[in-house]
C-alpha cells in the first residue's frame, strides 16, 4: 500500500466521526436561503454544497486546503495531489512514494491508443481525450469492488486506487491526442526519471532547450488543479459519481463540462480573439484599437473571453502567476504584449457594462499565449491541458465524498407555474 492511502485510512476516521457528530447537532441549522433569480440565475451564491479541498472567496481566489495558490505555484502537480486530499502537502519520502506509484500504473492499455486512432482526423482534442478516458471504465477498481460486495465505509479505498490509475495514465493519453491529432509523430516512451508533469512535456515533443516549458507545463497542471465544489466540471462529476458511478464514468463526464466555452474552453477562444486583433489591423494592436474591438465583441453578442467570472470579484491569482511567468521568460514575446495590454484595457470597457459583475481576467486570459511562445500553435488543444490538471481536484472531491459517505444528489425541482403560485402568496 502506498504512503498515501496508509495517512487517509489513518486520519479520515476521526474527520468522519468529527462531521458526523457536527451535522447531527446541526442539521436543522439555516445555511443558506434562496431567492427566485437565483433559481432562474444558475444557483449563483447558493450554499448547498461541501467541497474540503479548496474554496474561492470572491475577493481572493483559489485556496488550497487553507493555503492560498500564490504561495504554492512552486509545487508539483503531485505535491497539490496530495495536498488536496489530505490537507498536507508531502514530505520528501511521501512525494517520492507518490511518484513511484504513479510511475507504476502509468502503462495505456494498448486498446486506448486503437480507440483514438480510430476517431476521426477532425475530432476535438477534448472529444478524443475523454473518450479515452471513458474507453477505460472496463479496468474500474471500483465498480469491480461494489460488484463483489465492499462494504459503503470502503467505497473510498478502491475509489482512490482507481484515482491513482487514471491520474497516472493522463500525461501519456493527453500527449498521445496532441501528437495524433496534429501529425507530430509517433507516440513518445514516458521517461520515468521525470516528475509528472515534466515526463508530460516530455511525451508532447515540444523543443525545450532551456527546460522553461517543462517549467511552464509544471506551472499550468498546479495551477488548474481544483476551484471549490460548484463550477461545472466538478459539480458535474461529483452529481455523477454520487450515482456510484465510478471515476472513469464521473471524470470524463465533469470533463465534457470543461470543454465548454463558459468553461474550459474559453482559454482557447482568448487566444483566438487576439490572434484576430492582430489579424484584424495587421498589427499587434494598440490600446485604442483594442478597446474598440473589445466593444465590437459585445455588440455582436459575443463575451470577451478569458474575463469575467462567477465568483471572483478580482483579478484570478491564477492568472497573476502565469503573467508573472510571461514577464519572467518572454517579455519581448509580440502575443504576450498583447495580452498584457489587454489586461490595461478590456477590465475598463467590461465595467462599463452594468450587467458583468466581474470585469477582470480569469485563469483562461493569459495562457494560450504562453504556450503560443513555445511553439504549441493549436488552441483546440489547450483544454487538455486544463483537464489533466482539473482531473485532480476531480478525483480528490470524489475520494473524499465517498469517504464522507455523501448520498446521492437530487436537488428540488420545480415547474414554472409552482414558483409563480408560491411567489404569489
Ligand atoms: N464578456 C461579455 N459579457 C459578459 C462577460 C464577458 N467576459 N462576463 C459576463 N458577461 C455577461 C454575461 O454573459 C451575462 O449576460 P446575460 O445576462 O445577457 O446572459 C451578464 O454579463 C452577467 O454575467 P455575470 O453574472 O457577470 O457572470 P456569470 O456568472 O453569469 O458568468 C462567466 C460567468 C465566466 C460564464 C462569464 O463571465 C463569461 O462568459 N466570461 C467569458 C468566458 C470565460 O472566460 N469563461 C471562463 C471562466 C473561468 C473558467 O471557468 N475557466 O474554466
Amino acid at each position: 500500500m502506498g504512503l498515501l492511502k496508509e495517512k487517509l485510512e489513518k486520519e479520515l476516521p476521526a474527520l468522519i466521526k468529527e462531521i458526523r457528530e457536527f451535522t447531527k447537532e446541526n442539521g436543522h441549522k439555516v445555511v443558506s436561503e434562496v431567492k427566485l433569480s437565483q433559481v432562474y440565475g444558475g444557483l449563483r451564491g447558493v450554499k448547498g454544497l461541501v467541497c474540503d479541498t479548496s474554496e474561492v472567496p470572491p475577493d481572493k481566489g483559489l485556496i488550497i486546503r487553507g493555503i492560498e495558490l500564490k504561495e504554492i505555484t512552486d509545487k508539483l502537480p503531485e505535491e497539490i495531489f496530495w495536498l488536496l486530499l489530505t490537507g498536507d502537502l508531502p514530505n520528501a519520502t511521501e512525494l517520492k512514494d507518490l511518484q513511484r506509484e504513479l510511475n507504476e500504473r502509468a502503462d495505456v492499455p494498448t486498446y486506448v491508443w486503437d480507440v483514438l486512432d480510430a476517431m476521426p482526423a477532425d475530432s476535438h482534442p477534448m472529444a478524443m481525450f475523454n473518450t479515452a478516458i471513458l474507453v477505460m471504465q472496463r479496468e474500474s477498481k471500483f465498480a469491480k469492488a461494489y460488484a463483489d460486495g465492499v462494504q459503503k465505509v470502503d467505497y473510498w479505498k478502491s475509489t482512490l486506487e482507481e484515482s491513482l490509475d487514471v491520474i497516472a495514465k493522463l500525461p501519456a493519453i493527453g500527449a498521445y491526442v496532441y501528437r495524433k491529432r496534429f501529425d507530430k509523430g509517433d507516440r513518445i516512451a514516458p521517461d520515468t526519471t521525470l516528475d509528472w508533469g515534466a515526463n508530460y512535456a516530455h511525451m508532447l515533443g515540444i523543443e525545450d532547450k532551456d527546460g522553461t516549458f517543462a517549467e511552464l507545463m509544471q506551472l499550468y497542471l498546479t495551477l488548474h488543479c481544483d476551484h471549490e465544489g460548484g463550477n461545472v466540471s466538478a459539480y458535474s462529476s461529483a452529481t455523477i459519481s454520487s450515482a456510484l458511478s465510478d471515476i472513469y464514468y464521473s471524470l470524463s463526464g465533469g470533463l465534457n463540462g470543461l470543454a465548454g466555452p463558459l468553461h474550459g474552453l474559453a482559454n482557447q477562444e482568448c487566444l483566438k480573439w487576439i490572434i484576430e486583433t492582430e489579424e484584424k489591423f495587421g498589427h499587434a494592436p494598440t490600446p485604442a484599437e483594442l478597446e474598440k474591438f473589445a466593444w465590437e465583441t459585445l455588440a455582436s453578442g459575443k463575451v470577451v473571453p478569458g474575463y469575467g467570472h462567477a465568483v471572483l470579484r478580482i483579478t484570478d491569482p491564477r492568472y497573476d502567476a502565469f503573467l508573472k511567468f510571461g514577464k519572467k521568460h518572454m517579455p519581448e514575446d509580440p502575443i504576450f504584449k498583447t495580452v498584457s495590454t489587454v489586461f490595461d484595457v478590456v477590465p475598463g470597457v467590461l465595467r462599463q457594462v452594468k450587467k458583468i459583475k466581474d470585469p477582470w481576467p480569469n485563469v483562461d486570459a493569459g495562457s494560450g499565449a504562453l504556450l503560443y511562445h513555445y511553439g504549441m500553435k493549436e488552441f483546440s488543444y489547450y483544454t487538455v491541458l486544463f483537464s489533466i490538471s482539473r482531473a485532480l481536484g476531480i478525483c480528490s472531491q470524489s475520494v473524499i465524498a465517498r469517504a464522507y459517505g455523501l448520498p446521492i444528489i437530487r436537488p428540488k425541482s420545480m415547474p414554472t407555474k409552482k414558483y409563480m403560485e408560491m411567489v404569489k402568496d
